[in-house]
């Protein structure tokens, strides 16, 4: 058990029990000319969480400790897309649409890919998840429950979409999460720093909010690395 700076308090870190979860680093959210920038979105409040994601994956990975991916999109034939996704926004162009870097939100696509930065290696599961929370409809909690997992450090994008839902849904099952907030990041900065809020507030009403700095020290002296 190890100590890491956090709010609303420390969280007692448990490696034996932990793994890391990260939230739909996607080309299609984070790459200039993807889907989230076509749809006007700033992608540079994204690229920021990059850079500390690499390093905090190149400590985790070093210390030999669980990491997990995920990524939302659909199935090619679009039969686990609910009627309503389709269509929200109204725009002209939607999830299965021809895109830029492929039909948005298809596995299988270019766009749906996770950025080079963070490519999964063997041995990391990466989760293909049709909604925005990481539970809804994926077999990550028998995933976790098999490898004997009780905390997650999360991190990944959009803050107030798919990382808070996921962290809601994981709190719901029991799961300790510690949201990092250099390595999460929105296109809108005040929901970023609403979406951490609302995990931490209340006493930690779902999970706790630190920053990889504090994690990777943590893993260097209890000589993980
Ligand atoms: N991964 C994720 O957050 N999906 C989104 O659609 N986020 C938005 O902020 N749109």
């Amino acid at each position: 058990m190890a100590v890491v700076r956090a709010e609303p308090y420390d969280f007692a870190f448990d490696p034996a029990q932990a793994a890391l979860l990260i939230i739909d680093m996607q080309r299609d959210f984070l790459e200039p000319g993807g889907f989230g920038e076509m749809l006007g979105n700033d992608v540079g409040q994204l690229r920021r969480a990059i850079e500390p994601n690499r390093r905090l994956l190149a400590a985790w990975r070093a210390a030999g400790l669980p990491v997990i991916h995920t990524r939302e999109g659909h199935r090619p034939d679009l039969s686990d897309l609910p009627p309503a996704k389709k269509v929200r926004g109204g725009g002209k162009t939607t999830i299965g649409d021809p895109g830029p870097m492929g039909r948005i939100l298809v596995r299988g696509e270019a766009g749906h890919d996770i950025i080079p930065e963070l490519y999964p290696i063997a041995g990391e599961p990466v989760v293909d998840k049709p909604g925005k929370g990481a539970f809804f409809a994926t077999d990550l909690e028998a995933i976790l429950k098999h490898r004997g997992v009780k905390q997650l450090v999360v991190t990944g994008v959009t803050t107030e979409v798919c990382v808070n839902t996921t962290v809601r849904e994981a709190n719901d099952r029991g799961f300790d999460c510690l949201v990092l907030a250099d390595c999460t990041g929105s296109y809108f900065p005040e929901f970023h720093a609403m979406g951490l809020n609302m995990i931490k507030a209340q006493g930690g009403i779902f999970g706790w909010v630190g920053d990889s700095a504090d994690l990777i020290a943590t893993l260097g002296a209890s000589g993980m690395k």
